[in-house]
């Protein structure tokens, strides 16, 4: 594409400039006017879409082979930096439009994958809706080309050129860079797009990267958070790919033999790589992928997998006789218990399914999944007899435990709270029926949640308070946390029940918020309640009704002039924007008890002005391994978390 480029300095000249520059103009305003169909939302997830669309770009080099390392900087503007060592965007002139390939893909509504030629675009999916999404939604973009000996570089501003692409330099190396200033809403800017105060957060991207970096196996990814006053970096980079995913997985269990087992393989244009180790839990954690994005609804590659799993260990089972001829054969569930695995698939084009578009829907997908699975499977039991047997015994263990546990459960459902149609007499309920407008705020301590019930409003907000203390997540194993008081009256009052009787419909509140302190203590309820969800009602956190309050850290006052701010980085700014000769008085909140009901509605709960996190299922992933260890049987790795993390917990590292 190169060949024909042709820059001398001069502008190049378009074709139909006219008419593409209307069709441009147009694109963008769509985008803008309707940022939701194209990014998701306007929140944080919306935000942290746009760096995962510009990362996409940057895989999908990687992934034809040209690109070894992704560089992703947090910058202090508040601008994000993607850089890679791949060819470089094409610069030459795109024969269509008659403008640079680089300009046409960020300016042009859906052109990215057009480019490329040979190779198919895997990542994308979910977030491939073009880098001129993102553009369109920042006050500010830059790229900068790397090739042929030369940098390149083009600026806009809300996805319009600035000036034409234009060489300022000579480089050996060659490369793509894109920095975005995403557009944020706010007093100085009310034309912007994304909710105000909201920013890049470190961890949910590190999660993800990392994710990434255990995806495609051998691409070295990096962050950099140039934000805190010691700027931090991590690298993820593994050649054992999905392998060391599972191994990342299972590293708070003990696992029942060392090595996970892999397999992979491609037929017809479809790529299938599976891992899987049995551990001592009791849980099944299979995580499925599609061209790098998690399809938490499952689909045709899923059931592949399960299907040849289950086969091939009942086939091995009966050729050996593990299993006699009177038993019944193993279902698919006891094959999966205990089984961390990833089932991750690379196609040319994945049809998103179901309601959150996370379902695989290309039925040819089934049957290759399937056969690969089966065979690869089959030939390691074969050729691995001690691990077969051990796997055989823990799924026959499994088959057991749930005709055991379906004899028991008979007996106490019953008795559950699932049955009982009156409300906990600690809820405060609202007026208001409509699940969609109601909202339940679980908040931890008697006098915060007295302060809580009499700030809020009633009509749509209600308040469920929770003792602290009995909620500790080190002292306390989920299944009696099942049995607590606490946990029968927030189920109770959600109103949907739990695991296998879960029904959404029966959900009373769309939005439920846990309200804690901003300690260790809140940390681990915030980590328990999360982990609860999780496990027991996966679907709320899938469906994004699960939020963290934020409540202020301090107030900053002088006379009648009062300001809450919610982080130490935003006290920071706020003194030196008051000017810090000024004598203000900073007051720390320790605790949501130490705050007033009146302002606890003004900085937390009234949706005018609050901020609210939104889980989504990688904190829940998260900390659901945080929780594992925290109560894990392995003390070394528990002791080591606690010391280097106790002010992660602090900070919400979910
Ligand atoms: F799209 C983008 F601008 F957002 C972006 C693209 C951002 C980042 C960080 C990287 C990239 C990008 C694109 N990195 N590498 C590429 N490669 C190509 O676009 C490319 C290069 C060469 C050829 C070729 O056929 O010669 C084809 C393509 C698609």
């Amino acid at each position: 594409m190169s060949e024909d480029l042709n820059l001398n300095g001069t502008v190049p000249q378009s074709v139909h400039y006219d008419e593409n520059q209307i069709q441009v103009l147009e694109g963008l305003e769509a985008v803008r006017k309707r940022p939701g169909m194209y990014i998701g939302s306007t929140d944080n997830r919306g935000l942290h879409h746009c760096v995962y669309e510009i990362v996409d770009n940057a895989i999908d080099e990687a992934l034809a082979g040209y690109c070894t390392h992704i560089e992703v900087t947090l910058n202090r503007d508040g601008s994000c930096t993607v850089r890679d060592n791949g060819r470089g965007f094409p610069v030459g002139i795109h024969p269509k439009m008659g403008r640079p390939a680089v300009e046409v893909c960020l300016t042009v509504l859906h052109a990215g994958g057009k480019f490329g030629g040979s190779g198919y675009k895997v990542s994308g999916g979910l977030h491939g809706v073009g880098a001129s999404v993102v553009n369109a939604l920042s006050k500010h973009l830059r790229v900068e080309v790397r090739q042929d000996g030369k940098v390149y570089e083009q600026e806009y501003n809300i996805g319009k050129i600035e000036y034409d692409l234009r060489v300022i330099g000579a480089t050996e190396e060659t490369g793509t860079t894109v920095q975005f200033w995403p557009d944020i809403r706010s007093d100085e800017n009310p034309g912007g797009v994304f909710d105000p105060g909201i920013t890049f957060d470190y961890d949910t991207l590190k999660n993800r990267i990392r994710e990434m970096a255990f995806l495609n196996k051998g691409i070295k990814l990096t962050l950099r958070d140039e934000r805190p006053e010691e700027p931090v970096e991590r690298v993820f980079h593994f050649e054992g790919g999905i392998r060391e995913f599972v191994r990342h997985i299972n590293k708070n269990r003990e696992v029942l033999f060392p090595d996970p087992i892999y397999i992979e393989g491609v037929r017809n244009d479809v790529s299938v790589e599976v891992a899987l180790q049995y551990n001592d839990s009791y849980q099944e954690l299979v995580y499925a992928y599609a061209n790098n994005i998690r399809t938490p609804e499952g689909g045709t590659h899923l059931t592949g997998f399960q299907t040849a799993l289950s086969r091939a260990i009942n086939d091995y089972g009966r050729k050996y006789k593990i299993l006699k001829d009177a038993d019944a054969n193993l279902k698919g569930e006891d094959t999966r218990e205990s089984l961390a695995a990833i089932v991750s698939i690379k196609m040319p084009e994945p049809q998103f399914e179901g309601q959150t578009k996370s379902k695989l829907g290309n039925s040819e997908v089934r049957p290759i999944v399937d056969r690969l699975v089966y065979e690869g499977l089959s030939t390691y039991l074969e050729e691995t007899p001690a691990v077969a047997r051990i796997i055989l015994d823990r799924c026959l263990n499994a088959a057991r435990a749930r005709e055991a546990a379906r004899k028991a459960r008979d007996m106490t459902r019953r008795k559950t709270v699932l049955e009982s149609g009156s409300m906990p007499g600690k809820l405060a309920d609202c007026s208001e029926r409509d699940p969609a407008k109601c909202e339940i705020f679980i908040v931890e301590g008697d006098s915060a949640g007295g302060s809580a019930k009499e700030g809020r409003d009633r009509h749509f907000q209600a308040i469920l308070p929770l003792r602290g203390k009995i909620l500790n997540v080190e002292k306390t194993r989920l299944d009696r946390i099942l049995v607590s008081e606490q946990i029968k009256n927030m189920i109770t009052a959600f109103g949907c029940g739990i695991g296998s009787e879960f029904n959404l419909d029966k959900l009373r509140y769309h939005r439920i918020v846990c309200m804690t302190d901003a300690d260790v203590d809140g940390a681990h309820i915030r980590i328990l309640m999360l982990t609860f969800f999780y496990r027991y009602m996966p679907e709320l956190i899938k469906q994004g009704y699960v939020y963290s309050a934020m409540p202020p850290l301090y107030k900053v006052s002088k006379g009648k002039q009062e300001y809450y701010v919610y982080s130490d980085e935003e006290l920071q700014q706020k003194l030196d924007e008051l000017g810090r000769d000024n004598k203000y008085e900073i007051q720390r909140y320790k605790g949501l008890g130490e705050m007033s009901s009146e302002q606890l509605w003004s900085t937390t709960m009234n949706p005018e002005t609050r901020t609210m996190k939104r889980f989504d299922l990688g904190d829940a992933m998260a900390a659901d391994e945080i929780f594992t260890l925290l109560m894990g049987d392995q003390v070394e790795p528990r002791r080591e978390f606690i010391e280097q993390n106790a002010k992660m917990v602090t900070d919400l590292d979910l």
